[in-house]
């Protein structure tokens, strides 16, 4: 197996995935995108793991996919041979989008600098997103011909608003993320030099909080988006009723009863 192309660390219940490519701002390369999702799948299932943070090394956070990567580099007689994205999208992007998105734990995304193209898209699909001050986010796909993947058709819109999107999507400026705050693409802009503590601080807070509520209201928000207000309301009654057999809502009404501080466990 080749060299992992991201670092890996565990503080408690809390798991850090640090893209590791910081010579190329950590663009996504075949292996990276197929590491990743593997080791997503990895934390997925390991009861240990209560909440995942995904930063960067260096100077970037993700520069989207690695354009000199041999699995998207246009071939010498590249007339002749026109590259099929889609594939390459099906293979990667679209398992590694999915896997983010249906995590049994939060994923917060804490960007550490540019993060452009699929790499601004991966993470904001993450649950919340943490960026330095002098981090930004750019849609750069329209640069080389290209509409915004990785979640980012879906995503951007319903973030930002048609408008708002579709200024980020056509003009393929570099959104400044207190500006990306400011208009309600992320959760936080902080200086630099506190972003690694917030974002750890808050995971180690979600990852005590009942995890399957949370990760069922992210479901139920991206469901709910599809729907009409009355199916809405009858996807939360049957979300709350599943809600309302889990341990965790056991020990927190008993917790509040008892006047001490609840303790989940449930996964
Ligand atoms: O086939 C497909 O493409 C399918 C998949 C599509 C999904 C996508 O993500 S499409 C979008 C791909 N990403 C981009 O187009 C962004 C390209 N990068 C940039 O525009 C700029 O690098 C940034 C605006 C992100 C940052 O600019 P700056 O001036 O801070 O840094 P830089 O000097 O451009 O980059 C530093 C190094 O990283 C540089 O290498 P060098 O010259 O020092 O050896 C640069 O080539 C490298 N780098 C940055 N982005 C990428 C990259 N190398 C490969 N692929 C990249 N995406």
């Amino acid at each position: 197996m080749q060299d992992p192309q991201f670092l890996r660390s565990q503080d408690g219940h809390v798991l850090t995935f640090t893209l590791n490519r910081p010579q190329a701002l950590n663009a996504f390369t075949a292996t990276l995108l197929a590491q990743l999702r593997q080791a997503l799948d990895e934390a997925a299932d390991d009861a240990s793991v209560r909440c995942v943070v995904i930063t960067g090394a260096g100077r970037g956070f993700c520069a989207g996919q690695d354009l000199s990567d041999p699995l998207v580099k246009p071939p010498e007689n590249a007339a002749e041979s026109p590259r099929d994205i889609g594939h390459i999208l099906d293979a990667y992007y679209i398992p590694l989008a999915l896997r983010v998105r249906s995590m049994p734990v939060p994923v917060i995304a804490a960007v550490n600098g540019v993060a452009a193209g699929a790499g601004a898209n991966f993470a904001l699909g993450c649950d919340l997103v943490v960026a330095a001050q002098s981090a930004n986010f750019i849609q750069a796909f329209a640069r080389i011909g290209l509409l915004p993947d990785c979640g980012g058709t879906w995503l951007l819109p319903r973030l930002v608003g048609r408008a708002r999107a579709l200024q980020l999507a056509l003009l393929g400026e570099k959104l400044p993320a207190a500006e990306a705050q400011a208009m309600g693409l992320i959760y936080q802009c902080v200086p630099d030099d506190t972003l690694a503590a917030t974002a750890q601080a808050l995971a180690q807070r979600l990852s005590q909080q009942p995890l399957r509520a949370m990760v069922q209201t992210r479901q139920a928000f991206d469901q709910a988006s599809l729907l009409d207000f009355e199916d809405a309301l009858k996807l939360e009654a049957m979300t709350q009723s599943q809600l309302g057999f889990s341990p965790d809502y056991l020990e927190g009404v008993t917790a509040f009863l008892s006047k001490r501080s609840p303790k989940f466990t449930d996964r």
